[in-house]
């Protein structure tokens, strides 16, 4: 496999400062070396030159969406980034960065597949819009955006609106969902499975029934981990922590059965906070997730 590693040092999709540290971190735990060591063609494209100054900026566009150009234009740079990346047959590992990142890596991607599947790995649905955000930040909102729901401007980049269908995506270890994301996901009948879930059928089984859904229309899937979905206690270094996660050992489980159907097609890992984290425990765990997914 050719990987190309891109950073994306964004923090301004929410408000805890220090997210523009995660691929940094992430890089520190020896990442780079082992994927070289392990891998004929690795390329590290460094990180994307955004500014990670505290905003200034009002929150705004419209009034609800807070720094709203700023994750816009970094959204654009990135989606034109992994656009080429992909273009070039390679496989594209990004390293957030806050979630709303998977705005401009999901329009990058879908733009060179048919049928784009999604796995979003994540403790939130990040399904909101503007209208039924609580927060503003543009971090609840890239799965809608992907799904064309949202404010023009985000769900626009790229020239096309709907990067993938609600029938290709499947939400894995969700555990906190804002009101408005309930009905959205029930509305578009997306499939969606909680930490009781995986409790109860075992990691295994989810994984295995989320491949064969998705494999049955999708030409590529991209994996889309946000690392607060880890339990809080393995892994606290994430702006939102959400109890009762999901542990390690079958996080772990799920990359090495992902690895071994051979499926994924990109991936990112985001919302690493290096100032929340404990002994680099949250870097370590996504470096080992990322290790795992690509063994091969
Ligand atoms: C919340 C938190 N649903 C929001 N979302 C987070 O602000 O829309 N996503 N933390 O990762
Ligand atoms: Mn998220
Ligand atoms: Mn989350
Ligand atoms: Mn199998």
């Amino acid at each position: 496999r050719k990987i190309t590693v891109i950073g994306v040092p964004m923090w301004l999709g929410q408000t805890c400062f220090g997210t523009q540290l995660g691929p940094g971190a992430i890089r520190a735990t020896g990442l780079n070396e082992y994927l070289q060591s392990t891998y004929f063609d690795v390329v590290d494209a460094g990180d994307l030159p955004f500014i990670t100054q505290l905003s200034t900026e009002t929150p705004v566009a419209d009034g609800t969406i807070r720094n709203f150009e700023a994750v816009l234009q970094g959204t654009i740079c990135l989606h034109e980034k992994i656009s080429a990346i992909v273009a070039n047959g390679r496989f594209p590992l990004i390293l957030g960065g806050d979630h709303s990142i998977a705005i401009g890596s999901i329009a990058g991607i879908a733009r060179h597949y048919h049928n784009l599947g999604v796995i979003w790995y994540d403790a939130h649905a990040d399904s909101n819009t503007p209208e039924t955000s609580p927060s503003g930040n543009i971090q609840g909102m890239p799965l809608a955006a992907s799904l064309g729901f949202g404010h023009p401007r985000l769900t626009g980049i790229g020239g096309y609106r709907k990067k993938v269908k609600a029938e290709n995506i499947v939400l894995l270890g969700v555990r906190d969902l804002d009101p408005g994301e309930r009905l959205f996901i029930r509305d578009q009948g997306i499939k969606i499975f909680s930490p009781e879930d995986i409790y109860h059928k075992g990691i295994g089984s989810i994984i295995e029934e989320t491949i064969a859904y998705l494999t049955k229309r999708c030409d590529g899937i991209h994996l889309s981990f946000d690392l607060d979905v880890i339990d809080p206690c393995e892994a606290c270094g994430v702006g939102t922590p959400v109890a009762d996660g999901v542990a390690m050992k079958n996080n772990l489980e799920a990359m090495s059965l992902l690895a071994q159907h051979n499926i994924i097609t990109s991936a990112e890992f985001v919302e690493l906070n290096p100032l929340l984290d404990k002994d680099g425990q949250t870097a370590a765990a996504a470096s080992a997730l990322i290790r795992t997914l690509l063994k091969n």
